[in-house]
């Protein structure tokens, strides 16, 4: 019986009955029976209601917290994403599942018509995707999977099979998407970064005609409140960038919209890191992996740190400027390595400063600046605390020397997870639930950060740089 069935079956097999007069269970069981909740057979959905399909970076995320109930669950998990991956090295944002009814989800597989619009971009005929894509955790995911069970991925052959999809899939990204010249990685749509309603991308949306309301139906209002969602005027302007994409055969090129982001480059940079272990574990040395790595670090600092803010800001390559917002994006780079010790130290500072509270007025760290205009502490993105981007800042403070604080932000971590029936994300400074509850990855980080022992200093990110610590 694997770990997922101890944890939610009885000896006997049956699922967990509540008894109310019994002591509750404990917070693993429950992320646990998320996670079996949402699994469908092949892979996680973030939310039955809600997302009822496979997302990229979800799958990345849930796939870190799953290896230590089944490692063979997560493998599988990451093999059926890549399974979905197109000729030229995408992968897509969303694998369609195709017995969920279209109006479930909006915007649905006819929507994106990914086999016949992206043919020349060498979608897949078998299954139906999105156009367009997520942050590249994926090779790091694969790499902390393997590291669950060696034995078992070694005789499945997991990383001989996920390596070269993988390596295809940061050569896309780096080859033909820097639209700015300049060594990073861009973004053609907020849905791509992943933050999708962050005010960063309030000034280069601004330029973007919105789709007329009654061209398509929402479907996010039938489980979301209204004041937490984007609003329809963005909802307008998401439906004509991934439209005009669509209908230009999802080709790389310039574009209405092209942002550098933070995280998005810096998740690709750890993730380069993770080739590299996975290329040795294979036998092949690939020295050219960590260097990357380490020219996607300087790239960031060249162009996206900004001093005076003390964080790194998103950059318009449209515009050919720093946007001048302050995102939880911009924090992100702590999870590396190669960052220079005197910025890691100025990203901590701001981390635990007015604009994001950590120790001080926030409970977990916000999405967007506390002083910033456009802040909400409810509405998507625009301020609300999310677990992945907590679990990845949990992970820097670590990596830099920050015990004391990173064993706090995974105390708080646990309690609202656990209090908030692992919510997509919460209010920074009350930690009530807001969005769905249930969700994946809140359910899968919390099981990372419960399995993890901080004591002993691991960080499943340093393993990618001078030997394994997991
Ligand atoms: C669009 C699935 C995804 C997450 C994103 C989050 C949200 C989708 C939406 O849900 O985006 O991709 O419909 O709002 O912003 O980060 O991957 O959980």
């Amino acid at each position: 019986m694997d770990r997922i069935a101890q944890l939610t079956t009885r000896p006997a097999g049956r699922e967990i009955a509540y008894d109310p007069a019994a002591a509750p269970p404990s917070l693993q069981v429950r992320a646990a029976q998320v996670l079996e909740g949402n699994w469908t057979g092949q892979s996680t959905v973030p939310s039955r209601g809600l997302y009822p399909h496979q997302w990229s970076w979800d799958s990345a995320f849930i796939a870190i917290g799953l290896r230590h109930l089944s490692p063979l669950r997560a493998q599988t998990e990451l093999e059926t994403l890549l399974a979905a991956q197109w000729a030229d090295g995408r992968i897509p944002h969303i694998v369609f599942n195709p017995s969920v009814p279209l109006d479930a989800y909006f915007p649905s597989p006819d929507f994106w018509r990914s086999s016949a619009a992206g043919r020349r971009a060498g979608a897949p005929r078998t299954v139906q995707t999105s156009g367009i894509v997520q942050p590249p955790v994926h090779a790091l995911a694969a790499w902390l999977v393997h590291l669950a069970d060696p034995g078992l991925s070694r005789a499945r052959g997991f990383l001989a099979r996920a390596y070269p999809r993988l390596a295809a899939w940061h050569a896309y990204l780096l080859h033909r998407r820097d639209l700015g010249g300049g060594g990073l990685v861009s973004v053609v749509h907020p849905w791509e970064q992943g933050m999708d309603n962050s005010p960063c991308w309030d000034r280069p949306l601004s330029r973007v005609a919105p789709a007329p309301a009654r061209s398509f139906r929402r479907a996010d209002l039938d489980h979301g409140a209204p004041e937490d969602r984007p609003t329809d005027l963005d909802y307008g302007r998401y439906v004509r960038l991934a439209a005009d994409y669509r209908d230009r055969g999802y080709a790389d090129g310039p574009g209405d919209f092209a942002v550098e982001d933070p995280a998005f480059n810096a998740l690709l940079a750890a993730s380069e890191y993770a080739l590299a272990r996975i290329a040795h574990e294979l036998g092949a040395r690939d020295p050219a992996r960590e260097a990357r790595a380490e020219r996607l670090t300087a790239a960031l600092v060249e162009r996206l740190w900004d001093p005076a803010a003390g964080m790194f800001l998103c950059r318009d390559v449209r515009a050919g400027e720093l946007i001048p917002e302050r995102g939880v994006s911009g924090l992100v780079p702590l999870l590396l390595p190669s960052l220079p010790s005197d910025l890691a130290a100025t990203l901590v500072r701001t981390v635990c400063g007015p604009h994001f509270g950590l120790g001080g007025t926030t409970r977990l760290v916000p999405s967007y600046d506390l002083l910033g205009d456009a802040f909400d502490p409810h509405r998507y993105w625009r301020g609300p605390a999310w677990f992945n981007t907590n679990w990845l800042l949990e992970r820097g403070l670590r990596l830099h020397g920050e015990r004391g604080r990173a064993d706090a932000l995974r105390k708080g971590m646990l309690h609202t997870a656990g209090a908030s029936g692992f919510a997509e994300y919460v209010d920074p400074y009350t930690a009530q639930a807001c969005g769905v509850t249930g969700f994946g990855w809140s359910a899968a980080l919390t099981l990372d950060l419960l399995h993890d022992r901080p004591a002993r200093g691991r960080n499943g990110l340093t393993a990618t740089k001078g030997g394994d610590r997991e």
